[in-house]
């Protein structure tokens, strides 16, 4: 039943799947692809034979290898039920996928390493224009999931319902990344306190960035 997970701490995907993992208690091994050194270790030839795509995350899993960071999350949510990370119903668990997408497709590969990258290096795009088109494409989503949270949140804890799903797992790296980038939550306030609570889980402080034997000493 071994897990391997090829990862990198600062990844958000990678960290929607250690939160998956975290959440169902599962043991992995970790193994860090630095995405920035030595013009990106996601991009060796090693990596490549497990992810001809060259993006973080990746899981092993008795020597199966499934990449894109929902589907390794749907695989452990089929080989590992417990506790279900998708609700039991037909359409509650398309919401929740919807949400989750709406993260993973819209979001997040606009605003990719690779993409920035892009804009500076092949646009010739300054570092103000590559983190305005970063927050413009943030704002843009964030923003249509205030309203959904709004609408399927059961509790004001989580984004569908009153325990934790797939949508949660995609949120607060989502929301890490936003940080990052500058953006002020404060017109996402329903995001802000879903992550705020979910973030003082223990199985989401495992996961988080800070917390990976790859992060820097003193990386916050
Ligand atoms: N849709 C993919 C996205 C994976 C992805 O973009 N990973 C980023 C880190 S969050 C990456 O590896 N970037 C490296 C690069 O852009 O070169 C997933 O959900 O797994």
């Amino acid at each position: 039943m071994a897990l391997r997970l090829h990862t990198y701490w600062r990844s958000s995907a990678a960290y929607r799947v250690r939160i998956v993992l975290a959440c169902k208690g599962l043991p992995y091994e970790s193994v860090a692809r630095h995405l920035l050194r030595d013009g990106g270790e996601q991009r060796r030839p090693d990596y490549l034979a497990l992810n001809p795509q060259g993006l973080v995350p990746a899981l092993e899993h008795d020597g199966f290898v499934v990449a894109q960071s929902l589907a390794i999350c749907e695989y452990l949510e089929e080989c590992f039920p417990e506790p279900p990370l998708l609700p039991a119903g037909p359409s509650e668990r398309a919401t929740v996928r919807a949400m989750a997408l709406a993260i993973a497709c819209d979001i997040h590969p606009l605003n990719n390493l690779r993409v920035q990258q892009y804009l500076r290096d092949g646009l010739g795009q300054d570092e103000a224009a590559v983190s305005r088109w970063t927050r413009h494409w943030m704002a843009d989503g964030l923003a249509a999931l205030e309203t959904l949270v709004g609408r399927h949140s059961g509790d004001g804890r989580h984004c569908f319902g009153t325990s934790v799903t797939l949508a949660d797992a995609c949120l607060v790296p989502q929301l890490y990344n936003a940080r990052r980038a500058g953006l002020d939550l404060a017109p996402w306030p329903r995001l802000a306190e879903v992550a705020r609570y979910l973030e003082a889980l223990p199985a989401f402080a495992a996961a988080r960035p800070e917390a990976q034997p790859d992060a820097p000493p003193g990386a916050g």
